[in-house]
C-alpha cells in the first residue's frame, strides 16, 4: 500500500503537497494511432500561419510511447501527484458514440503505471482538444449541444475510471480557451469577428462560450456525484493579480479591486452565485447570456469542491480618470519605475508577491479552499540556448522558489487553506501557438534527438528537495527503459 501522496513529508518546506502537470495535446503525439479521432487543434495546428513554424502536435514529446520512462523519472524525484488530460477523442473519436477500446487501454495503463508507481492521478476531462467532429456539427462552446455533449462524455469517463481515480478538473480555464479561440482568435478554432484574422465568428462567442462551459462544468459535476461519491472535482481556472499602481491612492486601490472582480470572478462568479459578476454585467450588458432560474439552480446545487487555481502573472493596475471606471489600466512597472522581469513567454511576468495577495483574495470573495494546479514559468533564451545551459535553468528555480515561498506565507500566515501545488510542467512540450519556442518543463526535452531523450533540469531537483521529496522511492520501481539522468 502506498502511503498518502497528498500527506507533506517530514522536511519539506512547504506546507502542502507537490505535484507536476501535464495535458494530453501538448505532450501525447501518436495523433492517429490507438483510433483517436481528429481534435481543432490538430485543424488548428495544421493551418498555415496558426502557430510558430507551422509546428504541430503530431508527434510532441511521444508521452503516449513514453509513458513508462516518465513516470519512472517522476518516482525518481520522489513526485506523488501527477495532473494530466484526457484526450477527448482518444476515448469517443467522433465526441459522443461508440466508445474506443484502444484509447480506454491506454488510460488504463497509464493509470495503473501510476498506482503501481504510488503516483495519484488527478485527471483533466478537457484541456483544449475538442472532437473535430463535434466542432462541424455545431462549433464546439458556443453551442447548447455542448453542454450534452460533454456531461455525456464526463460520465463515460468517470464509469472508465473513477473506481481508481478519485481526483477530477472538468474544464481546464475557459477564461483562456474562450477568449483565445473565439475572442482573438489566436488559439483553435481560430474564431473572431476579424475577418482578417479568423475563419469565422462573431461578436460574444467568447461570452456564450464561458455561458455554455460553466454549465457543461455544472453537469459534470451532477454526474460526478453519482458516479463517484467518494472523490473531488473542480473547474481550472487561470487567474492572476491586479496591484494597486500606488497603494496610498485610493482611487488606484478601488481601480485595481475592480479589476480583480472582473478578471478573477468571470467564471468564479458564476460558479459559486449562478450569475455574472456585477462587474461583467456592467461592460458587457445584453452581450451576456442570461442564466435562466433552472441554470442558476444547476449551478448553485452543483457546486466544485475546491477552487483550481492557475496562476502565472500579475500586473500593477491604474485609475485613468478618461476611460470608463471598468476599463482599467494596467502596467508591469511599478511606481519606483522597475520593471516587471520578463519571462520567456510576452504575456508572463514575474510577480511574486502578487502569488500571496490573489490567495488572499480568493480566500475572501470565495472562502473556499484552494489547489494550484498551475504555475511555472517559461525561462528567457531557452528556445536557441545550448542544454546544458538550458539544464542549468536558475531563472525557474528563482520564480519557484519566490511564488512558493509567497504561497507558504499566505498558508502560515493569513490562514489560506492551500491543498497542493502543481508544477506546469512535468516536460518540456507544445506550448500551443507558440509551438516548442517555449519550454515550460521541469524536465528538458530534446528535441534534436531521436528519441526525444530526456534531462532534469535544476528546477525538477530544486523541486523535489524543496518539498522532501528527494530519494522517497515508496512504490515498486516502474519498468524502464530510460537512460536519462540527472
Ligand atoms: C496555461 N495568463 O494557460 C495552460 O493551461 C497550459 O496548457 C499552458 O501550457 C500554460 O498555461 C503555459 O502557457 C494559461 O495569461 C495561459 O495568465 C495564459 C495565462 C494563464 C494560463
Amino acid at each position: 500500500a502506498c502511503p498518502s501522496p497528498q500527506q507533506v513529508p517530514a522536511g519539506s518546506k512547504a506546507p502542502f503537497f507537490l505535484g507536476t502537470a501535464t495535458a494530453s495535446y501538448q505532450v501525447e503525439g501518436a495523433f492517429k494511432e490507438g483510433g483517436r479521432g481528429e481534435s481543432i487543434w490538430d485543424v488548428f495546428s495544421h493551418t498555415p500561419g496558426k502557430t510558430f513554424e507551422g509546428q504541430d502536435g503530431d508527434v510532441a514529446v511521444d508521452f503516449y510511447h513514453r509513458y513508462k520512462d516518465d513516470i519512472a523519472l517522476m518516482q525518481t524525484l520522489g513526485l506523488r501527484n501527477f495532473r494530466f488530460s484526457l484526450s477527448w477523442m482518444r476515448i469517443l473519436p467522433n465526441g459522443t458514440g461508440t466508445v474506443n477500446q484502444e484509447g480506454v487501454a491506454f488510460y488504463n495503463k497509464l493509470i495503473d503505471t501510476l498506482k503501481a508507481a504510488c503516483i495519484e492521478p488527478h485527471i483533466t476531462l478537457y484541456h483544449w482538444d475538442f472532437p473535430q467532429a463535434l466542432y462541424e456539427r455545431y462549433g464546439s462552446w458556443i453551442d447548447p449541444r455542448v453542454v450534452v455533449d460533454f456531461a455525456a462524455y464526463a460520465e463515460t469517463a468517470f464509469e472508465l475510471f473513477g473506481d481508481r481515480v478519485k481526483n477530477w478538473f472538468t474544464l481546464n480555464e475557459p477564461e483562456s480557451y474562450c477568449l483565445l479561440g473565439y475572442g482573438s482568435g489566436v488559439h483553435a478554432p481560430g474564431r473572431c469577428t476579424d475577418r482578417s484574422r479568423c475563419s469565422a465568428g462573431e461578436a460574444g462567442e467568447d461570452l456564450k462560450c464561458i455561458y455554455y462551459s460553466a454549465l457543461a462544468h455544472a453537469s459534470a459535476v451532477k454526474v460526478f456525484r453519482q458516479l463517484v461519491p467518494d472523490g473531488v472535482i473542480a473547474m481550472t481556472n487561470a487567474i492572476g493579480m491586479s496591484v494597486p499602481y500606488n497603494a496610498s491612492s485610493q482611487e488606484d486601490v478601488a481601480a485595481a479591486q475592480r479589476n480583480q472582480a472582473f478578471n478573477g470572478g468571470f467564471v468564479l462568479d458564476p460558479l459559486y452565485t449562478g450569475d455574472w459578476g456585477a462587474e461583467r454585467k456592467q461592460v458587457h450588458g445584453q452581450q451576456l447570456p442570461a442564466f435562466t432560474p433552472e441554470q442558476k439552480a444547476l449551478l448553485l446545487e452543483n457546486q466544485q469542491d475546491f477552487i483550481a487555481l492557475q496562476h502565472y502573472t500579475s500586473n500593477y493596475a491604474y485609475y485613468n480618470k478618461d476611460k470608463p471606471p471598468l476599463l482599467v489600466d494596467t502596467t508591469t512597472k511599478s511606481i519606483d519605475g522597475v520593471q516587471l522581469v520578463q519571462a520567456d513567454s510576452p504575456w508572463l511576468y514575474v510577480f511574486p508577491s502578487a502569488m500571496r495577495d490573489l490567495l488572499n483574495w480568493l480566500t475572501q470573495r470565495y472562502n473556499q479552499s484552494i489547489l494550484i494546479t498551475e504555475n511555472g514559468v517559461s525561462a528567457p533564451g531557452e528556445y536557441d540556448k545550448p542544454r546544458a545551459e538550458v539544464l542549468c535553468d536558475q531563472f525557474r528555480v528563482s520564480y519557484f522558489q519566490q511564488y512558493i515561498s509567497n504561497a507558504t506565507v499566505a498558508v502560515q500566515q493569513d490562514g489560506v487553506q492551500l491543498l497542493g501545488y502543481f508544477a506546469w510542467s512535468l516536460l518540456d512540450n507544445f506550448e500551443w501557438a507558440d509551438g516548442y519556442s517555449k519550454r515550460f518543463g521541469t524536465i528538458y526535452i530534446d528535441y534534436n534527438s531521436t528519441g526525444l531523450d530526456r534531462y532534469y533540469k535544476g528546477s525538477s531537483m530544486w523541486l523535489s528537495n524543496h518539498f522532501g521529496l528527494t530519494g522517497i522511492r515508496s512504490g515498486p520501481v516502474a519498468n524502464s527503459t530510460s537512460s536519462t539522468g540527472g
